[in-house]
């Protein structure tokens, strides 16, 4: 079995020790941080959703899961995230209301730091009001917001109209993402731009601000 398998079977197992450790192994072996992420981490997380889909695996075991991937993350956000330098954007960034999926979102932060932005993170089940109340405090270029349920991605299509009644939509460009969503349905609902993973919010938010 190679690392990555291991890796996987560990992150599926919620061994957040094994997947720590074999995080750092597959580094020092020289494995770039985005390969481990992409073929490692976010496969693993993929063979949880299918059976957590399908009834093999409980909300527990889910969570379990979701920390040995926080617990990794943990080693990747220092490879990701370049410091003193002077942000090329800020940017404000939330799950929607009523979800509490945030490791997505997390990485989304992670990468966009990595990439030069400043990120106030507002965490998971961000209602409007609060998004509206941080974009007034903080003036960001940039407000992301993420939804993994199909019943919280309406909560995006009114925090938008919501950004448009307190007259505050002209002044920031709104990206949105998370596994339900669709280019089309993020354009339906008036976002400036969609990202289908954490790289492409990346460079839609790079391409908004012309940075
Ligand atoms: Co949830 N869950 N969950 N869950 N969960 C899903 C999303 C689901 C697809 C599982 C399934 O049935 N196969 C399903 C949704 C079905 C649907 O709506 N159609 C589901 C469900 C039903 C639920 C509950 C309702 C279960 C229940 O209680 N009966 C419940 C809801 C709780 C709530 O939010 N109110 C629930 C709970 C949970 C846990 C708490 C147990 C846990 C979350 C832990 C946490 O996040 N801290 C959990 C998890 C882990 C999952 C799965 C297994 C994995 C999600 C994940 O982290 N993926 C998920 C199945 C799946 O997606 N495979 C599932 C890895 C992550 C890196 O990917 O988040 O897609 P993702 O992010 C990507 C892109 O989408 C994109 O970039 C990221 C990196 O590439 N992206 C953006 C995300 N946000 C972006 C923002 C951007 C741009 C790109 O711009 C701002």
């Amino acid at each position: 079995m190679t690392l990555l398998e291991d890796l996987r079977k560990a992150l599926y197992k919620g061994d957040a020790k094994t997947v720590t450790a074999l995080s750092q192994e597959a580094l020092d072996e020289g494995m770039s941080p985005g390969s481990l992420l992409s073929d490692g981490l976010i496969k693993g997380m993929d063979m949880v959703g299918v059976d957590f889909r399908d009834g093999t695996l409980f909300v527990p075991e889910v969570l379990i899961a979701g920390r040995a991937m926080k617990a990794a993350m943990g080693i990747l956000r220092p490879l990701f995230v370049e410091g003193g330098i002077e942000p090329i954007g800020r940017v404000v960034l939330g799950t929607a209301k009523g979800d509490l999926h945030d490791i997505g979102k997390n990485l989304v932060g992670m990468m966009l730091e990595g990439a030069g932005f400043e990120v106030h993170d507002l965490g998971v089940d961000v209602a409007p009001e609060k998004f509206i109340e941080v974009a007034r405090e903080e003036k960001p270029d940039i407000v992301g917001m993420s939804a993994l349920l199909t019943t919280t991605m309406v909560m995006m299509k009114t925090t938008i109209e919501a950004f448009k009644k307190a007259g505050l939509r002209d002044q920031v460009k709104i990206i949105v993402g998370g596994a339900p969503l669709t280019e089309s349905y993020a354009k339906e609902i008036g976002a400036d731009g969609f990202g289908a993973d954490a790289s492409m919010a990346v460079i839609k938010a790079k391409e908004l601000l012309k940075a």
